[in-house]
């Protein structure tokens, strides 16, 4: 064949295939326009996946059927209690939901949203850090996630220009200690500790008299897991409290940490903590797991401590601020 007229034939059979692929793309419906973004800040959406599909799933089957009746709204209902937000505050949110007479499941989605946000508002989540240094305390019971946060939350406020200084003074265990130096040393953050078995209390004021000759604008005390019906372990919390606000005049931050998959169980744990010792702030932890997050609704309806700060993952960068209108989108995105 002539070498020409072969070009033109392939060029020919180029743009007839191209031209066809175009047309099948146009009757498909497909387009290259990206589809509305339901992103937000962190790629929180996917590290809620577990959480998400739930309280998702839930406002799809809400118009399964066609107009929702009487059972898909219990159906509502219940997913929320469910996801640990509390069986008074579900009844009352997915009320007004109803009240607002969505017709699709898109309008639900809205209006749960415009509801959930609004029990979040009006909350300063900030934290304080006045004092000089300002003083941090992390408590919870074990395995909540204290000293993966405290040392998330050192390398948070490092990157935001602090100087940290931090207190190990969970001192019934000697990995406890190893634990969070090994964060420090990779953080570049000091670590100040006591022999095993030592008073924390005497440890946290070690670590605030370090962190005040190191010139730290902040000091951060990891303190032991503690089961909140152990009351000499708590007034042993007691006793951290006092010594370091006597010492420091004040503690800026008792943040609480609670674990996000233990569900209505944290409620419990809040209400213990607080009563041991004041509780300014809460961070949940573990919202990338298999918790359901309603737990940030019960524990700011139900006892007034605001979310402060949330766990996402095991890395380091893994501790974020609590965005309400941000957590809420994340948890109902389609
Ligand atoms: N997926 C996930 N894991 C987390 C998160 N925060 C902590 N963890 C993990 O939870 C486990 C316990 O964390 P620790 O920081 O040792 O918990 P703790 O409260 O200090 O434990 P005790 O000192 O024994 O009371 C570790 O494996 C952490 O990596 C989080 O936000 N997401
Ligand atoms: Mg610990």
């Amino acid at each position: 064949m002539d070498q020409s007229l072969f070009v033109v034939l392939v060029l020919v059979s180029v743009v007839l295939i191209a031209v066809g692929a175009l047309l099948l793309r146009r009757r498909s419906g497909t387009t290259d326009a990206p589809a509305p973004s339901t992103e937000v800040p962190f790629g929180l959406a996917s590290r809620l996946g577990r959480s998400r599909e739930a309280w998702s799933g839930a406002i799809a089957s809400l118009f399964g059927s066609g107009e929702p009746d009487d059972d898909a709204w219990t159906a509502l209902e219940d997913a929320l209690v469910t996801a640990d937000v509390g069986p008074a505050i579900a009844a009352s949110i997915v009320g007004r939901v109803r009240a607002s007479s969505p017709t699709s499941s898109s309008e639900a989605r809205d209006s749960l949203a415009d509801e959930l946000v609004s029990l979040f508002e009006g909350v300063d989540r900030r934290l304080v850090l006045d004092g000089r240094p300002s003083v941090i305390v992390a408590v919870g019971v074990n395995g909540t996630g204290k000293t993966t946060t405290v040392a998330k939350l050192a390398h948070l406020l490092s990157e935001d220009g602090h100087t940290v200084t931090l207190g190990a003074a969970d001192t019934f265990r000697a990995a406890a200690v190893s634990q969070l130096e090994t964060w420090g040393d990779r953080i570049g953050v000091p670590v100040v500790s006591g022999a095993e078995g030592a008073d924390p209390a005497s440890v946290a004021f070690n670590a605030y008299r370090a962190g005040v000759e190191a010139g730290a604008s902040c000091v951060i005390i990891d303190t032991a897991g503690r089961l909140h019906s152990r009351s000499n372990l708590m007034d042993e919390l007691g006793k951290v409290v006092r010594v370091l606000a006597n010492e420091a005049g004040s503690i800026d931050e008792i943040l609480l940490v609670l674990d996000g998959t233990v569900g209505q169980n944290g409620i419990a744990q809040a209400r213990a903590f607080t009563q041991a010792v004041p509780v300014s702030g809460v961070i949940i932890t573990k919202l990338d797991g298999t918790s359901r997050g309603g737990i940030a609704i019960a524990v700011e309806q139900e006892l007034g401590i605001p979310v402060k700060l949330i766990g996402v993952g095991e890395g380091i960068g893994d501790v974020v601020p609590f965005e309400p209108e941000e957590f809420v989108n994340a948890l109902l995105a389609p």
